[in-house]
């Protein structure tokens, strides 16, 4: 079988990533395109990378470019409309990174023309489902060996966000969208109520932007998921998951056991040990395995993992976020039929 032409649109930090995994380490496939509006930036990872790949300003260029079979979209999400339909209509397979698009209307739109064709073709970048102890903590919570989960705790902390641009509401769209997708995966339902509360914030964040932010969501059997979401923790990339059942729990993303604390000292370290700057590390290898699986079900014709209409239910659920957000209460989230589990 000849090897996936692979495309990259945007080569930003993430993007740069996957360029990187792609010509060196995904199995089948072949990179042979970047686009970026910065071109320079572009045409030097390119030329970091290999030779006769071709670079484009223009995204759109490069979706149209003959010799790309397939595409991975790391461009921000406010571009990923226009981008994705042109895929579709092409007919291409695509990785698309969250989120899917930026609001309701547009994820829509999206999972409707992906219905239109004879295959869906988008897999959307949640990295997670990916990852083995993400994994292994939903086939635990699958077997019902403490019984039904009722609560699930999850942490999501960042070092920091250089970025001026991440204001309160990219906390909800770029980070908690993980933990909404996490959420519906592991506990296999759909979330029906969300819940913003801001403590006092850092001193660390931007003036203005609610950081550290607390979500509770309600899940349509009645469990529970309290989150919380630091971006600017200065202790590092922490992702942790606790699954409260009837008769028993399970943490994942600890990385070590007794008194744990993350705070630095005086020497640089924890008392916990390392822990890792950003979610390149801690998710490395189920970002290899995210593009492995890609790549492999372009090539048989297929798609695997999270598809459009998880990235719209994540939608749904970030826009009732930024509704509590703003106005502190609780926001139902429509419960859309394209969006079901
Ligand atoms: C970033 O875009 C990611 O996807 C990371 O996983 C998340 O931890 C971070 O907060 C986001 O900005």
């Amino acid at each position: 079988m000849s090897p996936l032409r692979v495309g990259v649109v945007g080569v930003g930090v993430m993007g740069a990533d996957h360029v990187h995994r792609l010509a060196t380490r995904t199995a089948g496939a072949e990179l042979v395109a970047v686009a970026d509006p910065d071109r320079g930036r572009a045409q030097a990872l390119a030329a970091d990378v290999g030779d006769a790949i071709s670079v484009h300003a223009d995204p759109l260029e490069l979706v149209a470019d003959e010799r790309v079979d397939a595409v991975l979209l790391a461009s921000p999400g406010a571009v990923h409309t226009e981008q994705l339909l042109a895929c579709l209509e092409r007919g291409l397979p695509v990785l698309c990174e969250k989120p899917l698009t930026m609001d309701a209307e547009s994820s829509e739109q999206v999972v409707r023309a992906e219905q239109e064709l004879a295959r869906p073709l988008i897999q959307v970048g949640f990295m997670r489902r990916f990852d083995p102890e993400y994994a292994e903590l939903r086939s635990m919570i699958g077997s019902q060996r403490w019984g039904r989960t009722l609560v699930l705790h999850q942490i999501h902390r960042n070092l920091s966000v250089p970025n001026p641009r991440f204001r309160s509401e990219m906390i909800v769209r770029d980070s908690l969208v993980h933990e909404v997708d996490c959420a519906r995966w592991l506990l296999g339902e759909e979330i029906t109520a969300v819940q913003v509360i801001a403590p006092a914030p850092t001193s660390h964040a931007l003036e203005g932007v609610a950081d550290p932010q607390i979500t509770i969501f309600e899940m349509a059997s009645g469990a529970v998921v309290t989150n919380e979401v630091f971006v600017n923790s200065r202790t590092g990339y922490e992702v942790r998951c606790e699954a409260v059942g009837e008769s028993g729990s399970a943490i994942i993303g600890r990385p070590g056991s007794g008194i744990y604390t993350t705070a630095v000292d005086e020497t640089g370290g924890g008392w916990g040990g390392r822990i890792v700057p950003d979610y390149r590390e801690r998710f490395a290898r189920a970002y290899d395995l995210e593009v492995q699986a890609w790549v492999d079900a372009a090539r048989r014709g297929d798609v695997v993992g999270p598809g459009s209409r998880d990235g719209l239910a994540a939608t749904l659920a970030c826009s009732a976020g930024m509704e509590s957000l703003r106005t502190g209460a609780r926001v139902e989230v429509p419960q859309a039929p394209l969006a079901r589990c």
